[in-house]
Formats: C-alpha cells, sequence, structure tokens
C-alpha cells in the first residue's frame, strides 16, 4: 500500500464531567488523530497520549512531535508497506508506544478499508458484541460516588470499577458493596499510587469480594506487585506494568499478575496487542480490554480486539456517552449491558466530518515522497 501522505489533527472535547484518578483530574480531553490517504482509500488511528505525561511518559505534544521528527519520516522512507511491518520500521525509536500505535492503527484501517475486511475479522473476533464496563473517578464524597455508580448500573454496566488512591479506598469500596450486593462485579484500579510497604492495608480489600486490584504499585516492581500477590486474596492485574508481549510473559512467570489489562496504545499497537493476549491465552491468564477515554475511533478498535477469545473479562469498553456528549463517530451505545462489534470495512464506524471540522483546534498535513 502506497501511503500519500498523513494527517496530525489535534481536537478538543469536553468530558461529560470530570474524571480523577490517583494522578490527576480531566476535565477536557486534547486528542491527538491521525489520517493516513492512500490512493484509493484512507485510514484514522486515534493516539491516547494525554496531555500531561501523569500516566506513561508519554504525552500528546511529544506524540505528535516524535511522529514528525522520526516515526512518519521512517514510514515515508520504507516506501509501500502494510500494517504488519509498521512496528518492524519504527522499532530502531525507542519508546513511544502510543504515537506508533496511533500510526500502526490508521495504516491497517486504511489498508483494511481498501480490502474490504472489518478490524474485527481481521484481529480474530469471535462475538458479536462485548460486555462493557466502567471506570468510576474518585469522587468528592461517597454519597456522590453511590449516586454515580447506581446511574451506571440503571444504564446497564455489567462491571465497575473503582479508582482508589491512599485515602480514598476501604471506606468507598466497602460503602459500594454495601450497597449494590455481593453480586455486583467490582473490582479497583490505583494507577500506582501504592508501596508495596502497604500490602497488609491492601489486603483489607480482600473483605471486598473485587474481582481484581488493578496496578496497585509502580509501574517497574514487578517483584513487588509478586510479594503483595502472596499476601491478599484479590487477584492482581497489571496495566502499567504490561508494556509489550515480553512483558507480559515476565509478569505472569514472576507471579506478578494473574489477569491482564490489554491496552493497544500502551503496548504499540493493535498487532502487539493481539500478540499480548495470545501469551496470557496460553499461560491461562485472563485478558480484558482497558480504555483511555477514547473517541469512537480508539474505542471501535478496541470493541473489536475485546470480541478476541481471550477477553474473558468485561473491559472498560463503555458506551460514547460515559466520556463524550458527541462523539467525532457515530456513537457506541449500551444494549443490555453489551456494545456490537463494527462489522464494516476497517474501523467500521462513520466519521462525523461536521464535528471533527468544528471541535478541530489545528491540522498538518505531511507528504510522503
Ligand atoms: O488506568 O485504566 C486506567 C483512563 C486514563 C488513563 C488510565 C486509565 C484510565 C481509565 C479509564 O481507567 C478507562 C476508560 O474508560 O477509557
Ligand atoms: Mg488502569
Amino acid at each position: 500500500m502506497k501511503i500519500t501522505g498523513v494527517e496530525l489533527r489535534r481536537i478538543g472535547l469536553p468530558l461529560v464531567a470530570p474524571f480523577e484518578t490517583s494522578f490527576g483530574a480531566q476535565t477536557h480531553r486534547d486528542i491527538l488523530l491521525l489520517r493516513v490517504v492512500t490512493a484509493d482509500s484512507e485510514g484514522w488511528g486515534e493516539c491516547v497520549a494525554m496531555s500531561e505525561p501523569v500516566y506513561s511518559p508519554e504525552y500528546v505534544d511529544g506524540a505528535a512531535d516524535v511522529l514528525r521528527r522520526f516515526l512518519l519520516p521512517a514510514v515515508a522512507a520504507a516506501g509501500p508497506i502494510t500494517a504488519p511491518l509498521i512496528a518492524e520500521v519504527l522499532a530502531p525509536y525507542h519508546g513511544h508506544p502510543m504515537a506508533k500505535a496511533a500510526l500502526e492503527a490508521a495504516v491497517l484501517d486504511a489498508q483494511l478499508k481498501a480490502a474490504g475486511v472489518s478490524f474485527g475479522d481481521y484481529l480474530g473476533a469471535v462475538k458479536p458484541s462485548v460486555p462493557a464496563g466502567v471506570s468510576v473517578g474518585i469522587m468528592p464524597s461517597v454519597d456522590v460516588l453511590l449516586e454515580a455508580v447506581g446511574g451506571y448500573l440503571s444504564e446497564g454496566y455489567v462491571r465497575i470499577k473503582l479508582k482508589i488512591k491512599p485515602g480514598w479506598d476501604l471506606e468507598p469500596v466497602r460503602a459500594v458493596r454495601e450497597r449494590f450486593g455481593d453480586d455486583l462485579i467490582l473490582q479497583v484500579d490505583a494507577n500506582t499510587a501504592y508501596e508495596v510497604g502497604d500490602a497488609r492495608h491492601l489486603a483489607q480489600l480482600d473483605a471486598f469480594n473485587l474481582a481484581l486490584i488493578e496496578q496497585p504499585l509502580p509501574e517497574d516492581d514487578l517483584r513487588g506487585h509478586a510479594e503483595l500477590a502472596r499476601m491478599m486474596s484479590t487477584p492482581i492485574c497489571l496495566d502499567e506494568s504490561i508494556t509489550s508481549a515480553r512483558s507480559a510473559a515476565d509478569a505472569i512467570a514472576m507471579g506478578a499478575t494473574s489477569v491482564v489489562n490489554v491496552k493497544p496504545g500502551r503496548v504499540g499497537g493493535y498487532l502487539e496487542a493481539r500478540r499480548v493476549h495470545d501469551v496470557c491465552a496460553a499461560n491461562g491468564v485472563p485478558v480484558w480490554c482497558g480504555g483511555m477515554l477514547e473517541t469512537g475511533i480508539g474505542r471501535a478498535a478496541n470493541v473489536a480486539l475485546a470480541a478476541l477469545p481471550g477477553f474473558t473479562l468485561p473491559g472498560d469498553t463503555s458506551a460514547s456517552n460515559r466520556y463524550y456528549a458527541r462523539d467525532v463517530t457515530t456513537p457506541f451505545v449500551l444494549e443490555g449491558g453489551h456494545v456490537t462489534v463494527p462489522t464494516g470495512p476497517g474501523l467500521g464506524v462513520d466519521i462525523d466530518r461536521d464535528w471533527l471540522d468544528e471541535i478541530t483546534t489545528g491540522v498538518e498535513w505531511v507528504a510522503f515522497s
């Protein structure tokens, strides 16, 4: 496939409500989209880097910079190309998995649209829809949290994930468990906010029958997670620590994780994400699809990935209106607690070009050849 050029488009979108995690609160998103153009097709990719490097080292201005300075020139120099070769061409440049993932996704979308194949069929999806969980931020009070969780449950979400941090952990978890009962699938995500010395405190979460605790300790503390796993009965699920299929294999071998959150942006693309899935499946480790507050562009690809056979737990694959009043694609909606896997060519969603233009804050065109 010969690429004519790539558009870097920045959009700004307000969130329907502030979203607070252990690393800070967000009220608005500044998102980088890529549009890969060929003679007979175009493809879209969403970069999940946030405005600031507070989840991982990447941030949206840095992603745009590394793309225009190194990644796009490397792909341009490679000549005609298809998605499976993108990671290899970009490998000399260390890091920047979110920038790389966005580029690979856009190339894949263009390629699949030209071939008339959906993301789901290409990746190996085995179901028409996927169960949807929702990630619930840190709230100003337990009462406000109970109200929010109640709202999501009445919408049909099948699993609740509570963001926790020191000072906001046992009390909100106990309150949600007591209010909504033992049948609720409940899990927590600390985004690295604890130390292994907090093990005895964290073990008190065992009383609440959680499906898992996500990334309690720092990203590079695999040994600490293995130690923590021996000190609490709640399964440990790594997010930030899993940066490749190899690191997933290592974490599993060390006993640092017994469930894995798969995020394509964090591992450098949907093809590596599928390899993480494969490694986990080979080890009998269940996986679920994480999220990064994606618009419909990234969400479409995530939902396709989440339909692979090893994704046996509900993911952070919520409906568009969880974050955005108006999405940039046909919105994903919740039907019986599930979202539908698109079946059209490529991502299989229509882009709302008028809305996209309205919320665009900048466009750059990088011509190839
Ligand atoms: O840790 O899973 C996370 C959002 C931004 C950065 C990190 C995380 C999250 C979420 C929300 O938990 C997932 C989503 O609903 O998209
Ligand atoms: Mg997480």
